[in-house]
């Protein structure tokens, strides 16, 4: 477990107060937190007269339900400017979780720039010349604003929206939150977003499409008490033929409805990401490490939420994740 130095946070705010150049990166199909908390501290960066720009490997345009956090900072990956001087990479535990912008972190340095990683996952790997590192953290958001107060920045509206979504999806709707994280949240709120909007539009509202796909995938959900140690394993398989229509936000709304089954310690799902290759979501509830699951695969993540990619048939991936949950570690 590694929680933030208050160097490090001084340091990184050093580099903010000077930057003028700035290319802010989320993982690849990023999430709230990921994408959030990049449009939060670019506007922040903007404000204080910096260049910025938000951008991310895939898909090749912003995820619909993201869209009104944007105020306008995202570039599609093809218009990045060749280098800058300083690179800033958000929620993303490795340069692969970049995908093909993962590359730039090399370059950056080898360039002579500086690379600042702002991260709350476990598995990070300490990649750049700059990090505000703290798995404690319940979200990358969270450390945005750390980042934030130290560069003594107002919070406005739309950069507070920004870090409550990614804050109020990533503790699972306050889920796992501390008092901290409430406080955090009050800040939020105070600074004027609107809780009930920021959830409709970027959790909770779907396509009419949503309903036939999820009827499709869940009628073929299968209970498996005996694996995951013997405390279960619920899991879905969706298609690309039940993919095609909806967008990804609907796909990755699957592990959520599975997750919520009694019986089953563990959810997984398995999304076809090719013609024999998998994308497997994996989610604990509270008893069994899925992160070790997901690392043995080739995958990473967090104790109770990870991920992977593997190839072959659908049979032959669940074959791996029940191996694989047989050996994660308790908790
Ligand atoms: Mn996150």
């Amino acid at each position: 477990m590694s929680t933030l130095a208050l160097d490090d946070l001084a340091r990184a705010a050093a580099l903010l107060r000077e930057a003028t150049d700035v290319t802010l990166l989320a993982h690849i199909r990023p999430d709230a937190d990921a994408l959030g908390s990049a449009l939060a501290l670019a506007q922040v960066l903007a404000h204080r007269g910096a260049t910025v720009r938000v951008s991310f490997a895939e898909p090749a345009t912003v995820p619909e339900s993201l869209r009104g956090l944007d105020p306008g900072l995202w570039v599609p990956a093809t218009e990045l400017p060749d280098s800058e001087p300083l690179l800033i990479a958000l929620d993303s535990a490795s340069p692969a979780r970049l995908g093909a912008l993962g590359e730039r972190v090399d370059s950056t340095k080898r360039a002579g720039g500086r690379v600042l990683v702002i991260d709350h996952h476990a598995s990070n790997t300490f990649y750049g010349t700059d990090h505000v590192v703290d798995d404690t953290a319940e979200a990358t958001a969270v450390l945005v604003l750390r980042l934030l107060d130290e560069l003594g920045a107002d919070l406005d509206e739309p950069v507070a929206r920004c870090l409550y979504a990614g804050l109020v999806t990533d503790t699972s709707g306050f889920r796992r939150a501390t008092p901290q994280t409430h406080r955090v949240a009050g800040r939020l709120l105070a600074a004027g977003v609107d809780p009930d909007r920021v959830v409709r539009e970027v959790a909770e509202e779907r396509p009419f499409g949503w309903l036939p796909m999820l009827a499709r995938v869940l009628s073929a959900a299968r209970l498996d008490t005996t694996a995951a140690r013997g405390l279960g394993l619920a899991h879905a398989v969706v298609t690309e033929d039940d993919a095609a229509g909806v967008r990804l936000e609907e796909i990755e709304s699957v592990i959520d409805v599975v997750r919520s089954v009694r019986e089953a310690e563990v959810a997984a799902v398995f999304k076809q990401s090719g013609p024999a290759q998998w994308t497997v979501s994996l989610r604990a509830k509270s008893r069994i490490d899925v992160s070790s699951a997901a690392r043995a695969l080739g995958g990473g993540g967090h104790r109770l939420a990870a991920g992977c990619t593997l190839d072959g048939t659908v049979e032959q991936a669940l074959r791996q994740v029940r191996t694989a949950l047989a050996e994660a570690p308790l908790l």
